[in-house]
């Protein structure tokens, strides 16, 4: 995407991208550019209504989507570290093969401290698609082969990220993972979460205890770090002014993660009053681990879209 010593050029595979994705349609004026982003290389999406979207290379990760009005929907910490040397604190970062520290791994696993590589770019389209396959590294960890592939969708009104995964080995393998996606919100204590009521959790702020939420909605008074379980009916953020859409596919489970005052203060990559500006809302496999036989592919996706306030 970038030419040598010079600027970053914006690309051109339109037609690529229609043989990869039958369904896509060019909508007018929507773009995908590279642009350098907190000295990261990443890839800017804009729709015609005014709409954009921010993803980095470094771990395929969504760092910005701003709303037509201007408006940023997800959080990024303002102590994230963009050197490459530690995920960054913010956006949607990729979780795989292992979601947080169920498994042996690096907590969130593989694939949110690596260069990701561009697999289809659609100038003239608000999509992308990154790759990240099995390296050497990888399988000194997890010595299985797989691609995973994360396409990031602009729409007028929201965005769509979907996690693919195909296992390019002759094993079959099991693999947790995550859209650990970091909503903005203007301040957690007024806060509702609609839709989880009724849905079994486990709570790893409270030792991993198993409870049934038993309230019409999720308000927010303190560290809460659950796993709700088979959580596939689409859920709505309430923030004030804010109010969101969350649905998924594929994922069947939706982690809520707030740290609050003592573990956000525990957190070097955030200010001690970040975690009053921000809800995790993640789309997850954790609950069970999904397998996949050799050559089988899975895919997951989460949606957020703005809604009318
Ligand atoms: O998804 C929730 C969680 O697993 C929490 O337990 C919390 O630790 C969070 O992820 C953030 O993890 P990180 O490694 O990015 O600090």
């Amino acid at each position: 995407m970038r030419r040598p010593g010079g600027e970053p050029r914006p690309r051109c595979c339109a037609r690529l991208f229609a043989a990869f994705a039958p369904n896509f349609r060019q909508e007018a004026m929507s773009k995908s550019e590279t642009i350098v982003f907190k000295g990261l290389e990443a890839y800017r999406l804009s729709s015609a209504n005014g709409a954009s979207a921010v993803v980095s290379r470094f771990g395929a990760q969504v760092l910005s989507w701003r709303t037509a009005d201007g408006c940023e929907q997800l959080f990024l910490s303002e102590r994230a570290r963009f050197d490459r040397s530690a995920p960054i604190r913010g956006g949607i970062p990729v979780c795989f093969p292992q979601f947080s520290g169920l498994g042996p791994l690096p907590k969130h696993g593989l694939l949110r401290s690596r260069d990701w590589a561009l697999a289809v770019d659609a100038d003239g389209a608000a999509t992308l698609c990154l790759e990240a396959a099995a390296d050497a590294a990888s399988q000194r960890l997890w010595p299985h082969r797989f691609v995973a592939r994360l396409e990031v969708s602009l729409r007028d009104d929201g965005l769509d990220v979907s996690l693919a995964v195909d296992n390019s080995g002759t094993d079959a393998f099991a693999f947790t993972a995550a859209l650990h996606s970091y909503l903005a919100v203007d301040a957690i204590d007024a806060v509702e979460l609609h839709g989880l009521a009724g849905l079994g959790y486990r709570d790893a702020a409270n030792g991993d205890a198993l409870g049934i939420d038993t309230e019409p909605c999720l308000r927010f008074a303190g560290e809460i770090d659950r796993v709700y379980h088979g959580a596939t009916a689409p859920l709505r953020l309430e923030a004030g002014s804010r109010r969101l859409g969350i649905s998924t596919s594929g994922f069947p489970d939706v982690v809520v993660w707030n740290p609050w005052a003592k573990g956000c203060a525990a957190l070097a990559d955030m200010v001690p009053e970040g975690y009053r500006r921000m809800l995790c809302v993640e789309a997850a496999v954790a609950h069970s681990a999904q397998t996949l036989a050799p050559g089988a592919s899975w895919r997951g996706s989460q949606r957020l879209r703005r809604l009318a306030a």
